[in-house]
């Protein structure tokens, strides 16, 4: 198993969280994102996208983080990383997608590249623009889980696919001092993932490659 990573890929973030749960291994092989090695042709003969992750599994080439997580589950579905009830699986997801598809898009490395070299936006800019779209999405996801029992996870008391993506989510947030106090219940998700060593052990700070 080869995973094309780079330490401060949130969706690559996501991949190793899941790999760690399952307690599997991978060979990993780091993809400069910003020496612009996606783009090279080399690695768009991995993943056609030119992002990561990809993961190299039993002759295929998995793209996506979500769907490289999926996939994992089928195949080794212990312990369960989506919930096996339809309701909370919907709910799981919901919360996944919410950041995959509503957030981390248009906070994109090539979207902030594109606001800086082609529409000239300063650092400021920049950085009130990437806040902005997590703090609409993490008032949304604060919101739904509000209105759902305190739980330690998203979904209960162990984490799913939802947690794997809300704690590279709030990482990003970090990186922007996002205040986190008006999501008292993500903080307390994030807080409770961060302390299994799955998580620990993804986290960029504890990545080799780590600049
Ligand atoms: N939806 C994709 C997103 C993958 C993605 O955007 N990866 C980022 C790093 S977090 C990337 O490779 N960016 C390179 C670029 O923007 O040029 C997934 O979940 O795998």
């Amino acid at each position: 198993m080869i995973l094309y990573d780079y330490y401060r890929s949130s969706a690559a973030y996501r991949v190793r969280i899941a790999l760690n749960l399952k307690g599997l291994q991978a060979e990993r092989k780091s993809v400069h994102l910003r020496k612009g090695e996606q783009r090279g042709a080399e690695y768009k003969s991995v993943n056609a996208q030119g992002l990561v992750p990809t993961l190299e599994i039993g002759g295929l080439r998995l793209t996506q983080s979500l769907a490289i997580i999926e996939y994992l589950d089928e195949k080794y579905p212990e312990p369960p990383l989506v919930p096996r009830d339809a309701d909370e699986r919907a709910f799981a997801r919901a919360i996944a997608l919410t950041i995959a598809c509503d957030i981390h898009p248009i906070d994109n490395t090539r979207v902030m590249a594109y606001l800086e070299q082609e529409l000239g936006l300063d650092q400021g800019k920049r950085d009130t623009w990437y806040a902005h779209w997590i703090r609409l999405g993490f008032e949304a996801i604060e919101k739904q889980l509000s209105q759902r029992p305190v739980t330690a996870f998203t979904c209960g008391a162990t984490p799913t696919i939802a947690d794997i993506c809300i704690v590279p989510q709030v990482a990003n947030a970090g990186r922007v001092k996002l205040p986190m106090d008006p999501y008292p219940r993500i903080r307390a998700i994030n807080d409770n993932c961060l302390k299994l060593q799955a998580f620990l052990d993804a986290s960029p700070e504890k990545h080799p490659d780590r600049e």
